[in-house]
């Protein structure tokens, strides 16, 4: 049977942009929150599909209910897959880090994204390759909201994250040489072909 490469995020993130500059593929990228709606899959290799998953949160021109039915999908697609999921990479906006996580807290609501990676790290026994994407649109935002993450993660899960982040911009393509060898290692220490042709 087939094995999942998976791709989450909140909307907006840059799943799709990472998977488009990382990877090749052709996937829809859009600039408004709520491009991808559907789980999306595309072969990789014979036993390797890779999944872009719609955005986990606010989309734009979806009503609660909309979302709440994406977020439910999301939710059942790993669980119920979990045992097929090779690796699953989280892809985050660094540059809004800070921002968006106060405003969730303010509401009583936890980062969305430090939600998902605890429950990718607990629903498949393995903690996700963590995307730090918009490098370039961080400015002096960068290290501020680097340092909150890492405070985030490590009181939900007591992990440092260190060797799981990857700092990158898709829009440059900074950082995304560091990322495809980490997509890669994992993958070929478990004994799957390499996504990357030029590194086989
Ligand atoms: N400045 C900057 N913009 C980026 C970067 N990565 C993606 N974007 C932009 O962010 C927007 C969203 O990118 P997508 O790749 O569609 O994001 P997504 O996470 O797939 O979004 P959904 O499918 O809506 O969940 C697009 O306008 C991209 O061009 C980046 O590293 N830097
Ligand atoms: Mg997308």
């Amino acid at each position: 049977m087939n094995q999942y490469l998976v791709f989450t995020g909140r909307p907006n993130a840059g799943k799709s942009s990472i998977i488009k500059e990382a990877l090749g593929l052709r996937v829809p990228t859009g600039k408004r929150p709520g491009t991808t709606r559907r789980i999306s899959k595309y072969p990789l290799s014979q036993d390797l599909v890779l999944v872009d998953m719609p955005g986990f949160g606010r989309i734009l021109k979806a009503s609660r209910e909309e979302e709440k039915k994406i977020k439910n999908h999301i939710i059942d697609f790993l669980e119920s897959n979990a045992s097929r999921i090779a690796l699953s990479v989280h892809v985050l906006d660094i540059s809004s880090f800070c921002e968006v996580t106060w405003r969730l807290e303010k509401k009583g609501i936890r980062s969305l994204d430090v939600e998902m990676i605890q429950f990718l790290a607990d629903t498949l026994n393995e903690f996700p390759l963590i995307v730090a994407n918009k490098i370039d649109k961080a400015g002096n935002k960068l290290e501020d909201n680097l340092s909150e993450l890492n405070h985030h993660i490590r009181a939900s899960s007591n992990q440092n994250i260190e060797d799981h982040i990857f700092l990158v911009s898709a829009k440059t393509g900074e950082g995304l040489g560091a990322l495809k060898s980490a997509i890669h290692n994992k993958l070929v220490n478990k004994e799957f072909n390499t996504p990357f042709r030029f590194l086989r």
